[in-house]
This record gives structure tokens, sequence and C-alpha cells, in this order.
């Protein structure tokens, strides 16, 4: 079976992608997919890249590294506010500290776009997937989901800044979007998708 170790610590992003790569079969045989704590693999990365594409590629060859005859797969993603010149962009996990919850972190947003008018709080969420293949090669897909920046917290699912995070088409933010409505219009189901694509064509 072939294996496919992606190389995330958050398990948010984890659902997501168990949901995104259901049933992917390469080559004939079903892949398995792993997180790196199932892999038992236990590092920490430096992400010192400067775009969401750098710090993919940074984290799936440094698990790549680790892993012999698997594929690993890695997200970089984050929010980026238009009015606030892309902040906090591929800061997005580290902005006022990783430790700190997404109440306050998305708080913190919400007021400094205090006063803002709908039309200037465009945002977006990006997502940079790298996979390093068992040859050493690696390639990147990217996908983005416009949305604005809401005045509250609104909706349970989802993690992180999806609370704060409203997709005009659907009068929602992506908190209160089901798991594969999510999915289906989303930055990471966009670009897991065209990743999907590539293995399911090219290996
Ligand atoms: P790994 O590096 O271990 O994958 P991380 O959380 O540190 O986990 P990133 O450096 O890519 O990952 O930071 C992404 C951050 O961007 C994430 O922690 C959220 O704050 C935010 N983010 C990304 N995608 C999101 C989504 O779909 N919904 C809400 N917030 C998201």
């Amino acid at each position: 079976m072939q294996r496919i170790i992606f190389a995330t610590g958050n398990q948010g992003k984890m659902r997501e992608i168990r949901r995104i790569l259901e049933n992917l079969t390469i080559k004939g045989e079903l892949t398995q997919i792993l997180s790196m704590k199932d892999a038992g693999i236990d590092i920490d990365i430096e992400e010192n890249g400067t775009t969401f594409e750098e710090n993919a590629v940074i984290k799936a060859k440094a698990v790549g590294a680790e892993a012999k005859d698997a594929i690993v797969l890695a997200d970089d993603s984050g929010l980026v506010i238009d009015h606030l010149n892309g902040e906090p962009g591929i800061y997005s996990a580290r902005y006022m500290g990783e430790d700190t919850s997404y109440r306050i972190k998305n708080a913190s947003l919400i007021e400094r776009l205090s006063g803002v008018e709908d039309e200037k709080r465009t945002a977006r969420f990006v997502c940079a997937i790298a996979a390093a293949m068992p040859d050493g090669t690696v390639f990147t897909e990217t996908g983005t989901i416009e949305g604005r920046i809401g005045y509250e917290e609104k909706g349970e699912n989802g993690f992180g800044y999806d609370p704060i995070f409203y997709v005009p088409e659907y009068g929602k933010t992506t908190a209160e979007l089901t798991e594969d409505e999510k999915n289906e219009v989303s930055h990471r189901g966009k670009a897991l998708r065209a990743v999907r694509k590539r293995l399911e064509e090219n290996v």
C-alpha cells in the first residue's frame, strides 16, 4: 500500500485532508493517509520561507528526509487581509503567539478593522500544498478562497480564523459551513484536489 504522510501537527487541517484524500488510488493501489504522529515522526521544522509555497516545500522536504518510500505532503496556509497589508499572511499561526487562543486572535483582527466598511474588509485564505515524492522531486499546488472579515465570530465548525471569515456566496462564515461544504470551496480543498489529480494521473 502506498503511504502518504501529511507533514502537519494541526488537527483541523488533518481532518479536512483525510476527507479530501479519501479513497485516493495510485497505480491501482489504495493509499494510506498518515499524520506525522501516525508515522512516528516528531521533528521541529523552522518555517523560514517568505511565501506559502516556500514554507510548504520546507515542511514536505524536512519530513521527506525522515520517511523512505512515502509520498510526503505539507500544507502551508493562512489568512490574508487586504486592509492590513496582507497580515497575518504567512504568520497566521504565529500571530499574537502560537499559544494564544483564536478567540483572542479573532477579536484582535476584528478590532483592527473597526470602522472599516464592508467593501474594504476583503480577505482570502491561501493554501499551498507541497508534495515530496520518494524520488526526491517536489511539486506544489496553491488554492485560494475570497471572502470578507466579519464583525463578530460566527459558527462552531472548522478551526482557526474560520469564525470571522465570511463567504458572501453562502451568506455564512466558513465555521458555519459543514465540513463537506467548506472542502468544496476552500483554499485547501482546491489545492489538495489539484494535488490529488496529479498523483492519480502522473505517478
Ligand atoms: P503545520 O505547520 O503543522 O501544518 P500550522 O497551524 O502551524 O500547522 P501553518 O503554519 O500553515 O500551519 O499556519 C496556518 C494557519 O493559518 C492556521 O494555524 C490557521 O490559523 C490559519 N488557517 C489556515 N487555513 C485555515 C482554515 O481553513 N481555516 C481557518 N484558519 C486557517
